[in-house]
């Protein structure tokens, strides 16, 4: 401002697409509290998937009216709730935008599970219109309202596939001598292992386009497995703690074991274990949302990628990391999935080093916040629907028959 006080002008007015989620929730209330104006926008599709599955979040979460009503009287900061689907309802989505004037728009909203997108052609169709038409439409609806939103789109590490190429992983793009002998810095190749990662990967290239053709400012950030429950802001109120997946279709690896460990169930390791993934705490998603909120690109700037993640890790090191701690046994179970059953991967995230994050690794210490949780609520467990319920195709359905 006029007084030379850089923190009320880097105050936003921000737009959370999927703010009722895992990630969304906490995202909203962090941004909240940082002092950012926040709308949520959720169409609770993913309430309404749970009911499908007869599964629900381990943790008792609350409607997003008596979440944001509770955040109200905790910190006295508003968060509105609007619910719409973005994939489906374009003219309120534009009428939404041009009524909010945002300066940043949040994309969390998208079918997120591999798994359930591999488990029938209905979740395969799903996945695809949802995802990818949501992604359209917000390029669409930003366009249209005429207001230079910044989009900040959650994508995934599975957008490179995991190891493919040997070295580390860049941050988006990739130094190579095209035909003909001339020098371009490209997109990096797509590799996608389930339906749900293609969309990720067709996403990017609606970003691309929409980033050439009408200069619209974007960010991609390609986010590693999200691990832990709480967060400083969901722990302030019961009714604010966030949500905790962990049935075979939803639940994330890292939470899965701390789950199964915490109920003296055997961990699933699909396979050898000999997977490599990339892990981030959930309280650094919210933390990087702030930072890229902060540092968007100029018009006309390429779109920007961040790798968003901490470290990476061997699925059967966590395993034994997680059995270490407990009594529990490591069950190696025939792989549901059709992927590389070992791969090493090394992942830059220099960027959002260099905008000072300190990214959290995985720590004994956190987990005993997942530990205590599960414990608290363990009663809500439906054991039934830890086992995976979803393959990636006959061959892989017919090897898991026999797991009981
Ligand atoms: P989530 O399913 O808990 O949250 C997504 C939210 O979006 C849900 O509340 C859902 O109801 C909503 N939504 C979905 N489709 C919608 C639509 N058409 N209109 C309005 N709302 C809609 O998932 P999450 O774990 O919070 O993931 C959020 C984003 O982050 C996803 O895009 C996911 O791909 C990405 N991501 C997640 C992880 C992870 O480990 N959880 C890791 C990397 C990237
Ligand atoms: N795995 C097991 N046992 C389990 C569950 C998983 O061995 O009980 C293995 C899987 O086979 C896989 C790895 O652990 O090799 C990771 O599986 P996951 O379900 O934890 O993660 P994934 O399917 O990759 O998806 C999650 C999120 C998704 C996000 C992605 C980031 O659901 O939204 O995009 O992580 S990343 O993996 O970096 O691409």
């Amino acid at each position: 401002g006029a007084n030379g006080d850089s923190s009320a002008a880097s105050k936003k007015k921000v737009i959370v697409l999927g703010g009722d989620g895992f990630c969304g929730w906490p995202t909203s209330l962090y941004l909240s509290d940082q002092g950012h104006e926040v709308v949520i926008v959720d169409n609770l599709s993913r309430r309404n998937i749970d009911i499908e599955l007869g599964c629900d979040s381990l943790t008792p979460i609350r409607s997003p009216e008596v979440r944001c009503q509770a955040w109200k009287e905790v910190s006295g900061k508003e968060i509105r709730f609007v619910n719409l689907d973005v994939a489906k309802e374009y003219d309120l989505l534009v009428d939404l935008i041009k009524q909010e004037k945002p300066d940043s728009i949040v994309h969390f909203a998208e079918q997120r599970a591999a798994p359930y997108s591999m488990k029938s052609a209905k979740t395969k169709r799903y996945t695809v219109d949802n995802n990818v038409g949501g992604s359209n439409n917000l390029c669409c609806a930003v366009i249209d309202s005429e207001v230079d939103a910044h989009i900040i789109h959650l994508g995934t590490m599975g957008v490179y596939g995991y190891g493919t190429s040997g070295g580390e992983i860049p941050e988006g793009y990739i130094d190579v001598t095209l035909p003909g002998g001339r020098d371009a810095n490209i997109l990096h190749p797509a590799h996608p292992g389930s339906v749900y990662h293609a969309t990720k990967c067709l996403d990017a290239l609606l970003w691309q386009f929409y980033q050439k053709n009408d200069q619209l400012r974007i960010t991609d950030l390609h986010q590693g497995i999200v691990w832990g429950t709480n967060t400083p802001q969901t722990a302030l109120d019961e009714r604010l703690i966030n949500r905790f997946d962990y049935d075979g279709d939803y639940g994330t690896v890292l939470n899965r074991f701390l789950m199964q460990a915490a109920m003296g169930v055997p961990l699933t390791v699909y396979g050898t274990g000999g997977q490599t993934r990339a892990f981030i705490h959930i309280s650094d998603t919210a933390r990087c949302i702030d930072l890229a909120i902060s540092n968007p690109p100029t018009a006309g700037d390429r779109v920007e990628i961040f790798n968003q993640v901490a470290e990476t890790r061997r699925v059967r090191d966590i395993a034994e990391l997680v059995a270490s701690m407990t009594d529990v046994e490591v069950n190696f179970i025939p792989n549901p999935r059709q992927e590389a059953a070992e791969n090493d991967l090394d992942v830059a995230n220099r960027k959002f080093c260099n905008l000072g994050l300190d990214p959290i690794t995985l720590d004994t210490g956190l987990f005993d916040e997942v530990t205590e949780i599960v414990k608290k609520y363990k009663s809500r467990c439906d054991p039934t629907k830890i086992l995976p319920a979803s393959f990636w195709n006959k061959k892989r359905a017919e090897e898991c028959a026999s797991i009981d």
